[in-house]
């Protein structure tokens, strides 16, 4: 496993630990989140299409994301409460977290869609600020040329800004250009395996996939027990915050 630089991360907002989990045990989770992906994809409502569905792909209809794996699925249960993990977890935000929500990111090749600059503080709103951080694992390489993510350095420092939703995309929050143009943004590819570990307050994106190879993540994110969602932009469904420590 790569050195885990805490200090790095209360500077610069993220981390890059590579070499977590081995690639086999990724591989493992793909195939898992892939047959889920199947069923979810057969029995997904209409009106919920342009939300789940990759619009970057136009050759076929492929998943851009699923919600909450850790409520569903074994695999990523796992993940979640593994002590590799949770080490460098509770390292960073003390001891005693729960997955608050997850997600799976497709981004598939050829094609897979951008995510725009947001900051994840401002979507789930918690009472503490620090007592959350994003845990994004790698379940391929993530590269320059696949849409490896992006960081504002140091904007962890900074305020949560307000997002806006572009038209007929109210889940799409994001941050105003504006405040992003005075912003640069560093990229941070990871291994399979790895974990690129992001503070709530950082400005955060990912390009598109122009690449060959599939760019998917698991996204965990972890609260401090005793943090409360005071503010939260998205309907979170509280019930699903899984403790695991
Ligand atoms: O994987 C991506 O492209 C976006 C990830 C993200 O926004 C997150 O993990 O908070």
């Amino acid at each position: 496993m790569d050195a885990f630089d805490v200090g790095f991360y209360r500077r610069q907002g993220h981390l890059t630990v590579n070499s977590v989990f081995r690639p086999e045990e990724m591989d493992a989770v793909v195939r898992d989140i892939e047959a889920w992906g199947t069923s979810f994809l057969e029995s997904l409502p209409i009106e919920q299409r342009a939300w789940y569905i990759d619009g970057g792909v136009s050759a076929r209809t492929v998943l851009r994301k699923l919600d909450n794996p850790h409520a569903h699925r074994d695999a990523v249960r796992s993940l979640a409460r593994d002590r590799r993990l949770l080490d460098l977890v509770e390292t960073l935000i003390g001891p005693g977290v729960s997955v608050y929500f997850s997600q799976i990111f497709f981004k598939p090749p050829e094609g897979g869609g951008p995510k725009p600059a947001h900051q994840d503080n401002f979507y789930f709103g918690p009472a503490d600020p620090e007592g959350m951080v994003t845990a994004w694992i790698a379940l391929d390489d993530a590269t320059l040329e696949n849409g490896c993510l992006y960081f504002g350095e140091g904007t962890n420092l900074g305020p949560v800004y307000e997002h806006f939703a572009p038209e007929g995309e109210p889940y799409n929050l994001q941050i105003p250009e504006a405040i992003l143009e005075r912003q640069p943004m560093s990229p941070a590819p990871v291994r399979k395996g790895g974990v690129s570990f992001h503070h709530g307050n950082t400005f955060h994106n990912s390009a598109s996939n122009h690449s060959q190879k599939w760019r998917r993540a698991c996204a965990l994110h972890f609260v401090s027990n005793a943090n409360a969602f005071v503010n939260p932009a998205l309907p979170y469904d509280h019930s699903l915050k899984l403790q695991v420590s």
